[in-house]
């Protein structure tokens, strides 16, 4: 039956018939006070339920292991040293955080004492490096190799180098196996060794660069101790790692760089240079390695259609879901980072996510508390062996990020 038919149809039943056959009755609201106070209840019950929820989600990070506060190192017979106390400034920190704390409840009215009234305490070298590696026996030499070289050679304290004038001098690299099942610990072990015995040790390369290079076949001498190798028990993540490192950091400045040498090593000066520009009185700043530049470049169009386009979407969830200069930065996953030691005190203490995710919560950590941030173009290389899955780890970041957030939000993560 067409349309027209239908609707004739109707009008000569009448009412009563179809549409009509069930006459409209008024509904009866409740009174709106009623409404406002169920409404309200079923919010506070959500709120109340998410809190929950994120308060059972979110990651506590483990304490540290006795062993764990422990390093080993090489000693000047060639010898690996008995496992040796890790210095770690965060301790000292946060009791005398406690203390003044307790002091200054004991005088009511007097202002809680909290940082830049807390410093850190003073530096006792340079430059520290914080390598995170899980697994790396195969690509951890040839990133040492390149480190050595410029560490040795431009802010070795056995002479002056370009930085003359700088009140710090030397270097030390803290390795932090990630609870690794391979020989990392020992290859770090012996490239010390050989490094500090030999005048003229013999050059690590890494996997990049197996067909040969046309670099000298001899690597850097080393001051003896300024490897150290720290083993966590069990593996926690890059980010666990790298925390648990910048506790243990002794220099003016620390910077975490990855073990598979994909950053140019050589591009430290120009972290350096970029956070002392941008540094406030305190001496605060955070310089951000970065590879934005490179996008459009060979090395990123030859990485794998689905990884860009995850990388693109990573990139636009950072941008929606993070304060507004940590949505400014263009590379936040690159692990390259140097900090000013005074910045250290406002993030390593607060730190939560073990996973990938952990730079952005340094960086809104750091933005939290306005600490500036540059951007610093670096060199870089695709390095064979990415211990990364790129589903996996995608999805596991956009949950870790949506955590953290609502985590700040919620008040679940703060600052004491
Ligand atoms: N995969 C992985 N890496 C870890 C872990 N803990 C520390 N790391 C270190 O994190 C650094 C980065 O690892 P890569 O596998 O190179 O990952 P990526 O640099 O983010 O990814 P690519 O760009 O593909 O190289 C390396 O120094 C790893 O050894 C862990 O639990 N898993
Ligand atoms: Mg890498």
């Amino acid at each position: 039956m067409s349309k027209e038919n239908r609707a004739f149809d109707t009008q000569r039943l009448g009412t009563g018939y179809g549409f009509e056959s069930h006459p409209r009755r008024a509904v009866e609201l409740p009174p709106t006070w009623v409404l406002v106070v169920g409404l309200s209840f079923l919010l506070f019950a959500l709120c109340f339920w998410v809190y929950i929820g994120l308060n059972l989600l979110a990651p506590t990070p483990r304490p540290p292991r006795r062993s764990e506060k422990q390093y080993t190192t090489i000693l000047p017979d060639g010898a690996p040293s008995e496992a040796k106390e890790l210095p770690c400034w965060l301790d000292k920190w946060a009791a005398e955080k406690e203390a003044a704390k307790r002091e200054a409840a004991k005088e009511p009215g007097t202002k809680e004492v909290v940082p830049p009234q807390m410093p850190i305490e003073e530096p006792e070298l340079f430059m520290s490096v914080v390598v995170p590696a899980y697994n790396e026996e195969e690509r951890l030499e040839g990133m040492l190799e390149e480190a050595v070289e410029f560490l040795e050679s431009e802010y070795g304290s056995a002479h002056d180098g370009k930085n003359g004038q700088q009140k710090y001098k030397g270097w030390e690299i803290l390795i932090v196996s990630d609870g690794s099942s391979d020989g990392t610990v020992n290859k770090a072990l012996e490239f010390a060794k050989e490094h500090q015995l030999s005048q003229h040790p013999k050059l690590k390369r890494g996997p990049w660069s197996k067909n040969g290079s046309a670099k000298a076949p001899h690597s850097t001498h080393i001051p003896h101790g300024s490897i150290r190798v720290i083993t966590l028990e069990e593996n926690r993540g890059k980010g666990g790692a790298v925390t648990h490192g910048m506790r243990h950091v002794r220099g003016q400045y620390i910077v975490f760089a990855d073990a598979d040498g994909a950053s140019r090593f050589s591009d430290l000066s120009k972290l350096v240079e970029g956070c002392r520009s941008i540094e406030d009185k305190h001496g605060r700043g955070v310089a951000i390695g970065s590879r934005a530049h490179l996008v459009g470049s060979e090395a990123v169009v030859q990485r794998s259609k689905l990884r860009n386009f995850l990388m693109h979407s990573f990139h636009i969830l950072l941008r929606v879901m993070t304060p507004p200069a940590t949505a400014r930065i263009k590379d936040t996953q690159c692990g390259f980072k140097l900090f000013s030691r005074p910045t250290l005190p406002y993030i390593v203490p607060y730190m939560h996510s073990e996973g990938w995710i952990f730079d952005v919560e340094m960086l809104m950590l750091a933005e939290s508390a306005n600490i500036a941030m540059v951007e610093v173009a670096i060199g870089w290389k695709e390095v064979m062996g990415s211990k990364l899955n790129v589903i996996w780890d995608s999805i596991g970041m956009a949950w870790g990020l949506a955590l953290l957030r609502a985590c700040w939000i919620a008040g679940i993560y703060r600052r004491d």
